[in-house]
């Protein structure tokens, strides 16, 4: 069986974790689509959050509690950078976190693509796994305020999203193309998955891929998202933000039918909401969205996996 996961940062790693370790006694291929639109360069290194987010995450290394960068991270080298005034005073590099942005930028530097770094970077541990960036050109997610632009990481780490957002771009995405395998494994999949993942800024530059989105209209496979809004909230992060800036209400429904169904030139033919929006299930099926209503709490690890289960019913029931 082959299975693609489209992400972004925490989230997207949270559910590809526990989907990984659902199908662990099964045969499975689990490719998934990362949004490097987060990415930026800082100091002189290629810094992609959700990539390393991902990475981290599932090899076991990543800080579950701050959410992101390594577990038993020091922060010695950004301490000196501060001191110089490289980079931005309220963003930290940890020191192995570093690491990771010196080899991929070495890579880069000889010439490596983007997807080629990522798979010699991902190597190194057995993740279960294989990790494609969305695209190998860059794409820089850039918010509208009436401060005027500002990369995405300045208004989410320096305003934490407090400055009202008016609009996003996603610089670079128009001209931006599918990084190789990503077609491939949209067009060869047995069922497609949209993580719990921020809709606007994660999988939003993702959609805005050209390539990407033609082959989700065009696969076989079944397309399913999980509803990253519970009840009315985001679970963490800045998803409401967003959502407000682009006129869509913070709510599972609103954002299912904002992707859309396939069958009507959207993305999914499927969506799991939480049990408390289960009252939202009828809205989503009438037009055209196959929807279930499921724990999606993702907090203990034997619940995450029954999400993704989930999720696959959900796909096999429109396969
Ligand atoms: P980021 O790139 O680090 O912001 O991570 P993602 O875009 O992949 O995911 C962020 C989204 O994950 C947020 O909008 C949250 O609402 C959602 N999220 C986090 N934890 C959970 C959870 O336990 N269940 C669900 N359904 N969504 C979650
Ligand atoms: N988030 C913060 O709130 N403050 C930071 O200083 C910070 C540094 C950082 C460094 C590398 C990295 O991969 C992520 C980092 N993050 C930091 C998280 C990041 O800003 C966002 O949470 C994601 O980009 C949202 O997906
Ligand atoms: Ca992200």
């Amino acid at each position: 069986r082959e299975i693609v996961v489209l992400s972004g940062g925490v989230g997207g790693a949270r559910f590809t974790r526990a989907l990984r370790d659902a199908l662990v006694d099964e045969d499975a291929r689990i490719r998934v689509v990362v949004n490097t639109a987060d990415d930026m360069w800082m100091a002189g290194l290629r810094i992609c959050p959700d990539l390393d987010s991902v990475t981290y995450t599932l090899a076991g290394v990543n800080d579950e509690q701050r959410g992101w960068g390594r577990v038993g991270e020091t922060e010695r080298v950004s301490a000196e950078l501060h001191e110089w005034g490289i980079g931005w005073p309220w963003f930290t590099l940890g020191d192995l976190d570093l690491g990771m942005h010196i080899a991929r930028t070495s890579l880069l530097r000889d010439g490596v693509p983007l997807s080629g770094a990522v798979s010699r970077l991902t190597a190194r541990w057995d993740l279960g796994v294989e990790l494609l960036p969305m695209t190998d050109d860059e794409v820089e997610t850039h918010v509208l305020t009436d401060e005027g632009s500002m990369h995405f990481q300045e208004w989410w780490t320096r305003h934490r999203a407090q400055l009202p957002a008016r609009g996003f771009e996603m610089r670079g995405a128009g001209s931006a193309t599918p990084a190789p395998g990503v077609v491939e494994a949209i067009e060869s999949a047995d069922a497609v998955l949209l993580a719990p993942s921020n809709p606007i800024v994660s999988i939003g530059p993702i959609l805005a891929v050209e390539g990407i989105r033609q082959a989700l209209a065009a696969t076989r496979a079944p397309v399913v998202g999980v509803s990253p809004i519970i009840g009315g909230s985001v679970v963490r992060g800045m998803a409401d933000a967003c959502l407000t800036a682009v006129g869509t209400a913070t709510d599972a429904a609103a954002v299912g039918l904002r992707y859309g169904a396939r069958s009507a030139g959207g993305v999914l033919d499927g969506w799991l909401v939480d049990d408390v929006d289960a009252a939202e299930v009828p809205e989503l099926e009438s037009a055209g969205i196959a929807s279930r209503a499921v724990p999606l709490w993702m907090t203990e690890p034997e619940a995450a996996r029954a999400l993704a289960r989930d999720a696959l019913a959900l796909a096999s029931r429109r396969g």
